[in-house]
Formats: structure tokens, sequence, C-alpha cells
């Protein structure tokens, strides 16, 4: 017999199909009835597949008294309730490190995007402006300019790399101090100072709720860029947004938002602001290896094996 998880909502369909090989899979995003779903599936379940923003909070946990683990797709687990897990010796694992190169890639278009304005200049193509009003006004190059990661872990060590390959200058903050070349700064407002363009690569949830603040904002000053490929939570959006109308700061790359993906709809009027649907690792390559790591700790763990990617 098959062990019987719960998956939270609809995931890739490559890795549904893996877990479906695995597992009896119940899929709670098409039971009408939360509670009922839980209650009759309560004395069966000790694992639970879930991702990013579906997360698993306290009551999901108390609902499933038999749940040994929870096994996320993605690095984040900010919307999982870690202490609650550790409280109920709940397992919870993510899938770290296969993303990493991908999550790059994305950081590094938001920051060519942003500077250079590709998108802004694509749309005066498409909108027959070119040779009408003249050619596209000139932007501002990345060669020389400093790049501020801050949370430099392994995702921003591989933006780190990239954007050197562009020319750029890397500075960093962390809680830590790393073993690295690059110079360290104490705080993000010194950070910020200290950059041409400010890039968030932390962890989500609360230890960095709002780290980019107004006081971070005012020290990258006008002519600096932000660009965001953490955790909407990370900024003070409604202060980023007044910041960028009011060209307090020069301009931002996003690929995450508060409420995604209800996103603000002033976002749609802000021209200083590239803007991405959370596509950070949003390739075939990248969720298909996601996918197998999740998989895998479902499967190490109802082996009687320890999981691969143990969060707490
Ligand atoms: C995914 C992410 O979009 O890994 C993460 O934490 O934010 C992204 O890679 C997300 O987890 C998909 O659910």
């Amino acid at each position: 017999m098959k062990p019987e998880i719960i998956v939270t909502g609809k995931i890739f369909s490559r890795t549904q199909e893996k877990l479906d090989q695995a597992f009896t899979c119940h899929k709670m995003y098409e039971a009408a009835e939360h509670a009922a779903f839980l209650k009759e599936l309560a004395p069966r379940v000790r694992a639970l597949a879930t991702f990013g923003p579906a997360g698993a909070d306290a009551a999901l946990m108390d609902a499933l008294p038999k749940l040994e683990l929870i096994s996320n797709f993605g690095v984040g687990v900010d919307a999982i309730d870690l202490a609650a897990a550790k409280q109920r010796r709940i397992i919870v694992t993510n899938t770290p490190d296969v993303l990493n190169e991908c999550v790059a890639d994305t950081a590094l278009a938001l920051v060519l995007n942003t500077l250079r304005m590709f998108p802004q200049s694509e749309r005066f193509l498409r909108a027959g402006d070119w040779g009408a009003r003249g050619a596209y006004p000139l932007t501002t190059s990345l060669g020389g300019k400093v790049l501020g990661v801050l949370g430099l872990g392994r995702i921003g060590e591989a933006i780190a790399r990239r954007a050197l390959a562009c020319g750029m200058q890397i500075r960093y903050h962390n809680r830590s101090k790393k073993d690295v070349a690059w110079p360290y700064d104490p705080d993000p407002v010194a950070l910020a100072k200290n950059s041409d363009v400010l890039l968030m690569a932390t962890p989500g949830g609360a230890e960095t709720s709002k780290l980019v603040n107004a006081r971070v904002l005012d020290a990258l000053g006008p002519e600096g860029y932000v660009v965001n490929i953490a955790r909407g939570s990370v900024i003070d959006e409604p202060v980023l947004l007044r910041y960028l109308k009011e060209k307090r700061i020069a301009g931002a790359g996003l690929d995450v938002f508060d409420d995604e993906p209800k996103i603000n709809p002033e976002w749609f009027t802000v021209e200083n602001a590239v803007l991405f649907p959370h596509v950070g690792s949003a390739t075939v390559e990248t969720r298909t290896a996601m996918g197998d790591l999740q998989v895998e700790n479902l499967r190490l763990h109802f082996a009687g094996k320890p999981v691969r990617t143990r969060v707490v």
C-alpha cells in the first residue's frame, strides 16, 4: 500500500506525477470543505507536500496529529510555521541549491533590465515610437557600479559572480561576516550608502521583515536602484512605491511582492520599475530538480531514513 500524503496546492505537473507514483495524494486544494477533508484524513496522513505561499500553519499541523514531515517545494520556508513544527517534532524540508543558478540568472536579468530599461525600450518600439519620437533615451551602464548584496548566501554568491562578469563591484551585508574577499558593511543602511544597486537575497519571514525601509532607501539615494529576488516582505512596499513615484530612488526590479499574486495595482503605472511575476526559479529544469528533491525527502522519510535537506 502506498503511503497517503496531503498536497496543499496545485504543483508542477511533473512533480505531481512523481508524487502520484510513490504516494496516494489527497489534494487539499480540490476539497470543498477543508475541515471535513482534514478530519477524514487525520488518522492516516503522516506527511504533507507544500510549496511557496501555501506553506503550513500551526492550525493545519494541529488538524493532522499524525504529521511527521512537511516537504516544501522551494528553498524559502517563510510560509511554514517553523516554531510550531519544531514544537510538534515535525520535520520540515526544503529544496536548496538546485535553484541557485536559475534564481541568480533572474536576478542578473532584473539588474540588467532595471538599469538598461530594456522592457521599456521594447514597449517604445512596439508602440511605433522608434523614429517617430526619435531614439530611445540613454540609460546607465552596469560596469563600474557597486552591487550591494543584502543576504550573501549561496544564491547571493551566484548573483555576485554574474555581476562581476558585467564589470560590477560587490559589497554585502549579512548577519555575520563571511569568508569572502568582498567588502562587508555592518548594516543595511551602510550597504545602501556604499552601493549603486541594492539587491535583496535574504530569506523572508519575521527576521527580515521591512529590512529595507525609508532609512535604507534614503541612504541609497536618487541615483540608486533596488532589486528584490527574496520576498516582498523584505522591503516596505508602500514606501518603495512612493519613493519610485517621487524619484527618490532611480528604479526598482522586483520578482516578489506583498500578497502576490494579487499585487497592488499601483505597480502597473510605475514606469521606473521592472516587474517579474515571481519567476526566479521558473524553468522546467530547475522546477524538475526542486520537485525531485521534494519527492526524495518524502520517500526517504517513509523508508525510515534521514531526509536529505532538513530545515528543522
Ligand atoms: C518558487 C521560491 O517560486 O524557492 C523559493 O523559495 O520562492 C521559488 O523558487 C516557489 O517556492 C514555488 O512555490
